[in-house]
């Protein structure tokens, strides 16, 4: 076996354990006023961040002095969410110190694990679209990309989950109540925006017609920076959070008694816009307070750009669009697009065909789904009462479009005018944001191939006639400094043994480990890592739950958000098709498995929290059935989020990605899986397709209808009822969830779950692929009865999925939307 030297950290930051020690003590006296030898552990973690962000700011001044001094065109990432999670052993790998740290806190008495435990996870989104975010902002910063992310410093991130006789119960998230050590707030860079008001028309002395918004309410917006650090100290970029606060402008000086009253209550107004996340995720929610937020963190970010591309060029905006890109993330930030002409035609007094020649060179848009019931619109008088001057400009906009765009390709139809106008002419007309973000963008991307298609043929087919060039697909990748390196680093070792240290920021290389794919010494290290991380998997799921498993079983985990079309509920009617042949059969012959779901439902998602609920339900029964003698557990764990599935992924044997052929734009789960060596029992969906052919056919148990048999089967007529009285074992466990059987004496508290698939129509086709999942099912039994061969196809997922990392994301973007350079950071 070739040996490899321990991975040499180039760019890393040079510092010795002593003076690490040193730095930790310092902290401890200088920065938290208390002793070693009576810190708390929080004292230690708040001690050992301040000396991780000594090398931190560093590295932060350098990047931000480099850029400026290149005058570096620069990508803006605008996202509502950044689902970050922890920061400390991220930053510390990053840095290139994990190892360093580990050793000076040992020899100051203390554990890093215990300290990482200290930290809340910082959970500002929802799920894939918020973790995207995070890990293509560690990617840019690796690559050397001058680039810096806006979004909502929430004051409450996802809500926190717990299960009460296993229905899901919310709790607020307060993930800063206590600070954060890596967040640095910059005063000297608050905005105010405006919102609400009228807009009045006058007339300059020349007779030109101007238009002046009167707005009804002010709004700061305060900065917080959280430096991102890459990998090998590279680049120390900037994600760039706005929380909002009353303006100064209005009222605390206002001392009569009624007045002082009335400041007060504007005050908490203003400072209820980044209060909270919204829970939805791929649902429009529809609210005046998200429409609020997605303008003030747009307005305050766009604010901030335009300030600092003024320091340089003052009122020269030729250069503006060489500069500056900004991505959206989905149509959340949308409203930039209305926002930017605002400010160039209104503030800058600039003509409208220049302004929008600008907007359409700084604007490009990013698709993360094809479900209807994600895809923003806004009530026009919704819009009108908040952004009435904008709602002016996105008319204005339709209007040439239609004019200029439509009518000249498609002359007097108005029936695509109809389907194609920004503005939807209903009952109640509607502001259609994916519209408007594909007119003022100058590239729209999906985000895997399949969905790519989809968004052109089905989405948007007559955009892409009027603008061929402008669609394009970026497929989604993960970040391997913390997928891999950091949440798996004992797999890190043995990859670093086996084929050298440069896969971290190299992700190919791994194909160089399927050459051990066969060798039987390999695949026993390969498969006791993976029992170990499967061991201490089991001791996570004891504490959080009470349940006891066998870590020789099969781990088989699903986790994402939960939602009909992920299909968690095909999942469970597997699981129920298992333990009643179990039932049926006392010598039923199966490996042993445990099913294992993370997954949060919307608060306000009646169907998700049902799913939850008999998931639950049906685990309580499963797990104390004597009958089942172990071959079946099932364990819902609670708070799924980062810091939860950094402890899962390394220990799962089998990734579940099983959504509704056409329903998953990508899926980030499924490469994160994957690559900890996790076989994918996935439909030919979003990036499971991509995966696939990575893999290789025997590699991953693929199952289901494809996108197109799913289409065909809807144009046929679908009746979910054939499935029911077809097959006996599906009408069985239907029926069962009807009885009392998992809930006793409670009849029916289950049974939403088959009426959505009965009278519901099943519109997610589970009863037409449960046959087929089942099959694969059975496949993957087979394969793990056979260690070696499991051993082989474990080793060569592995090996096969350098595709998926986030740093091809990013180059991807680079060549085919952003254009920008790299950008090596000098020291001084
Ligand atoms: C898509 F539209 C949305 C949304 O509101 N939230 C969200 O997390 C996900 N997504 C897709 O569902 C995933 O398939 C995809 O991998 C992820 O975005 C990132 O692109």
């Amino acid at each position: 076996m070739k040996k490899h030297s321990a991975p040499a950290a180039t760019g890393a930051v040079q510092i010795s354990t002593e003076q690490l020690k040193d730095q930790i003590v310092r902290h401890l006296h200088a920065t938290l006023g208390t002793d070693v030898n009576k810190a708390s552990p929080k004292a230690w973690w708040r001690a050992t961040c301040a000396a991780i962000n000594e090398q931190v700011y560093d590295g932060l001044r350098n990047t931000q002095r480099t850029h400026y001094e290149n005058n570096t065109r620069a990508l803006h990432y605008f996202s509502l969410e950044y689902l970050m999670g922890r920061l400390f052993s991220n930053n510390l790998h990053n840095l290139g110190l994990y190892d360093q740290a580990k050793q000076a806190l040992g020899e100051l008495g203390m554990n890093i694990a215990d300290l990482e435990d200290q930290e809340e996870d910082m959970a500002l989104g929802n799920g894939g679209l918020g973790r995207l975010a995070a890990c293509f902002i560690d990617s840019l910063a690796t690559l050397n990309y001058p680039a810096i992310g806006y979004g909502i410093h929430y004051e409450h991130g996802l809500f926190q989950q717990s299960f009460q006789d296993g229905k899901q119960i919310e709790r607020p998230d307060s993930w800063r109540e206590y600070g954060n050590p890596w967040e640095i707030c910059r005063p000297e860079s608050v905005q105010e925006i405006s919102v609400y008001g009228y807009v009045e028309t006058v007339y300059d002395l020349q007779g030109r017609m101007k238009k002046v918004w009167h707005p009804g309410r002010i709004i700061k917006g305060v900065p917080w920076d959280i430096p991102v650090v890459g990998y090998n100290g590279s680049s120390v970029n900037v994600l760039r959070l706005w929380e909002s606060r009353a303006s100064d402008f209005f009222n605390w000086d206002v001392f009569n008694s009624g007045g002082y009253i009335d400041a007060a209550r504007e005050n908490i107004e203003a400072e209820t816009i980044s209060k909270v996340l919204y829970p939805n995720d791929e649902t429009d929610a529809g609210k005046e307070l998200r429409l609020i937020q997605q303008y003030f963190f747009v307005s305050c970010s766009l604010k901030d750009i335009i300030r600092r591309y003024k320091r340089a060029h003052a009122d020269d905006w030729s250069e503006f669009a060489k500069q500056v890109v900004i991505q959206l993330n989905d149509t959340h930030p949308a409203v930039s697009i209305p926002e930017l002409m605002r400010i160039l035609v209104d503030r800058a007094e600039m003509q409208w065909d220049q302004a929008w020649s600008i907007c359409q060179q700084v604007f490009a848009y990013t698709n993360h789904t094809l479900l209807p019931e994600a895809l923003e619109k806004w009530p026009v008088r919704l819009f009108e009462k908040v952004l009435p001057r904008h709602l002016e400009i996105i008319y204005e906009i339709n209007r040439r479009f239609l004019l200029e765009q439509v009518d000249v390709l498609w002359p007097g139809d108005d029936e695509k005018k109809r389907k194609l106008s920004i503005i939807e002419e209903n009952h109640e007309p509607m502001v259609r944001m994916g519209h408007l973000s594909v007119v003022g963008s100058f590239r729209v991307n999906g985000v895997a191939e399949i969905h790519s298609k989809l968004v052109k043929s089905d989405l948007f087919p007559e955009m892409v006639a009027l603008w061929p060039d402008k669609f394009t697909n970026v497929t989604n990748g993960v970040t391997p400094r913390r997928w891999l390196k950091a949440c798996n680093p004992k797999l890190s070792k043995l990859l670093d043994n086996h084929i050298g240290t440069a896969w971290p920021t190299d992700l190919k290389q791994l194909s160089k480990f399927a050459a051990f794919a066969d060798d039987a010494a390999v695949q026993d290290a390969f498969m006791a890592i993976k029992q170990q991380n499967k061991a201490e998997l089991a001791t996570v799921v004891k504490k959080l739950t009470n349940i006891d498993i066998d870590p020789h079983a099969i781990f088989d985990i699903q986790i994402k958000r939960l939602h009909e079309y992920k299909r968690q509920h095909l999942n469970l009617l597997h699981i129920l098709a298992l333990y009643r042949r179990i039932l049926q059969d006392p010598n039923y012959d199966m490996a042993p498995r445990v099913f294992l779901f993370g997954a949060k439902a919307a608060p306000g998602y009646k169907l998700a929290k049902d799913i939850i609920y008999a998931i639950n339900k049906v685990a309580e029964k499963i797990n104390h059935d004597k009958r089942v003698k172990n071959r079946l557990k099932v364990v819902f764990m609670p708070n799924y989020r980062v810091t939860l599935a950094e402890k899962m992924i390394p220990a799962a044997d089998v990734s579940e990605q099983i959504s509704t052929a056409g329903k998953e734009a990508s899926g980030t789960g499924n490469m994160k899986l994957a690559l900890n060596g996790a076989i994918t029992v996935g439909t030919l969906d979003g990036a499971n397709i991509e995966i696939a052919e990575e893999v290789g056919d025997e590699n991953i148990a693929i199952f289901g209808l494809t996108v197109d048999e799913v289409k065909t089967l809807h144009v046929k007529g679908y009746n979910s009822a054939d499935y029911y009285y077809n097959n006996p074992e599906i009408k069985a466990i239907l029926d069962w969830l009807e009885t009392d059987y998992f809930t006793p004496g409670k009849p029916g508290e289950l049974a939403a779950i088959k009426r959505s698939l009965l009278e519901g129509g099943d519109p997610y086709l589970v009863l037409a692929d449960f046959e087929s999942y089942s099959k694969a099912h059975e496949k993957v039994d087979h394969w793990y009865r056979d260690k070696a061969l499991w051993a082989k196809k474990a080793i060569l997922n592995t090996a096969s999925v350098g595709k998926f990392t986030s740093d091809r994301s990013i180059e991807d973007y680079v060549s085919r939307v952003w254009h920008l350079e790299k950008c090596k950071i000098t020291k001084n």
